[in-house]
C-alpha cells in the first residue's frame, strides 16, 4: 500500500473547504489509490464548525482516510506539520465598504503568518496552491516569506477560470468538454484575466479542430465569451447569494492532480506560477500561464503566437498584478 500524503486545507470550515475535503478524501485530488491524511486549519471563531466537518468526515467512512486520519485544529504550525500538499483556502474576505488596502493588509499577515509556519514545519518539497483571494498576490507573499521554499512550489488558483471557459465553449459549440483543450488563462485570477481562445481546439470526428474555425462567431470569442468568463463569479455570487464553492473545490483538485500526476499529452492547462520573463510578462509576479506538467513540475508552454489583440490583454493583467503587488509591499511597512 502507498504511504499516506498529508493534505492541508486551510479555511476548512468555510464553503469551498466543505465541498473540497470530501473529494480529497474520495481520492479525486490524488488518485484512488492514495491513503490521505487531512490537516484542517481554521479559525478559533469557526473551531467548533471545524470540528463538526471532522465529525462527517468520520462519519462517511472514507477508505482513503486512516483511522488517525484527520487534524482539526486552529494552530497554524500543527496545521503545517508534515504536509506534503498545501492548499490554502483562508484568508480574509472582503467586506462592504472596506478599502482594498484594508482587504490586502489582512491577508498579508494572514499568508506571511502561514509562511513562515510551512517554511519551517512542512515536509521538504510541499507543493503549495493558494485559492484564497487576491489569490496571486497572497501566493507571492507566501513565496516571499518562505524563502527556502523553492518559487516553483508556490502556486495560485487559475483552474476555475480555465475549467469555466472550457464550459462556455463546449455550451457554445454542444460538444464534450472534455473534447474542448488548450484554452489560456494569462495573468490575474480577477476580471483583468484574459480567457484566449486561439490555441484552444475540440476534438472531432474528424480530427482537432481550432475552436475559431468551430464557432465562426469572432465578435462572440472576442467579446462575451472574454466578458463572461471574467465576470462568472459575481454572477455566481448573484444566482447564489454565495461564491463558486463546488467548481471551485473541484477545479483545486485538478490543479493539484495535473500537477503531481502530469497532464496528458498534448494538453497544457492554466496555473498562476512564478513569472521567469515568458512572453514579456514582468518576472516576480505570480502570474497565470499555459502549462504542462511532468514528474511532479510544471513548465511554462513556450512559442505561442500572441497577437496584438491579446498582447494588450497580457499587459493589463500584468499591470494590475504589479499594482497588487506594490499595495502589498506597502503593507508591510
Ligand atoms: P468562506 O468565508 O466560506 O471560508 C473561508 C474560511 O477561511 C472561513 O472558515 C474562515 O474562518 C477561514 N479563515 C479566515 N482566516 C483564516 C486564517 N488566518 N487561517 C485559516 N483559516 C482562516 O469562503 P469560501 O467561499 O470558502 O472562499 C475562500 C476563499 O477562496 C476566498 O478568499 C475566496 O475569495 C476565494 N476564492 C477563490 C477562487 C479562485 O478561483 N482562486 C474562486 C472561489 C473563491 O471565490
Amino acid at each position: 500500500a502507498k504511504e499516506p500524503v498529508r493534505v492541508l486545507v486551510t479555511g476548512a470550515a468555510g464553503q469551498i473547504g466543505y465541498a473540497l475535503v470530501p473529494m480529497i478524501a474520495r481520492g479525486v485530488m490524488l488518485g484512488t489509490d492514495q491513503p490521505v491524511i487531512l490537516h484542517m486549519l481554521d479559525i478559533p471563531p469557526a473551531a467548533e464548525a471545524l470540528n463538526g466537518v471532522k465529525m462527517e468526515l468520520v462519519d462517511a467512512a472514507f477508505p482513503l482516510i486512516k483511522g488517525d486520519g484527520v487534524v482539526a485544529t486552529t494552530d497554524a504550525v500543527e496545521a503545517c506539520t508534515g504536509v506534503n500538499i498545501a492548499v490554502m483556502v483562508g484568508g480574509f474576505p472582503r467586506k462592504e465598504g472596506m478599502e482594498r488596502k484594508d482587504v490586502m493588509s489582512k491577508n498579508v499577515s494572514i499568508y506571511k503568518a502561514q509562511a513562515s509556519a510551512l517554511e519551517q514545519h512542512a515536509a521538504p518539497n510541499c507543493k503549495v496552491l493558494v485559492v484564497a483571494n487576491p489569490a496571486n498576490t497572497n501566493a507571492l507573499i507566501l513565496k516571499e516569506f518562505a524563502p527556502s521554499i523553492p518559487a516553483k512550489n508556490i502556486t495560485c488558483l487559475t483552474r476555475l477560470d480555465h475549467n469555466r471557459a472550457l464550459g462556455q465553449i463546449s455550451e457554445k459549440l454542444n460538444v464534450q468538454v472534455s473534447d474542448v483543450k488548450n484554452v489560456i488563462i494569462w495573468g490575474n485570477h480577477s476580471s483583468s484575466q484574459y480567457p484566449d481562445v486561439n490555441h484552444a481546439t475540440v476534438n472531432t470526428a474528424a480530427g482537432e479542430k481550432p475552436v475559431r474555425e468551430l464557432v465562426k462567431d469572432d465578435a462572440w470569442l472576442n467579446g462575451e465569451f472574454i466578458t463572461t468568463v471574467q465576470q462568472r463569479g459575481a454572477a455566481i455570487i448573484k444566482a447564489r447569494k454565495l461564491s463558486s464553492a463546488l467548481s471551485a473545490a473541484s477545479s483545486a483538485c485538478d490543479h493539484i492532480r495535473d500537477w503531481v500526476l502530469g497532464t496528458p499529452e498534448g494538453t497544457w492547462v492554466s496555473m498562476g506560477v512564478y513569472s521567469d520573463g515568458s512572453y514579456n510578462v514582468p518576472a516576480g509576479l505570480i502570474y497565470s500561464f499555459p502549462v504542462t506538467c511532468r514528474n511532479g513540475e510544471w513548465t511554462i508552454v513556450q512559442g505561442l503566437s500572441i497577437d496584438e489583440f491579446s498582447r494588450k490583454k497580457l499587459d493589463l493583467t500584468a499591470e494590475e498584478l504589479s499594482e497588487e503587488k506594490a499595495l502589498a509591499y506597502s503593507c508591510l511597512s
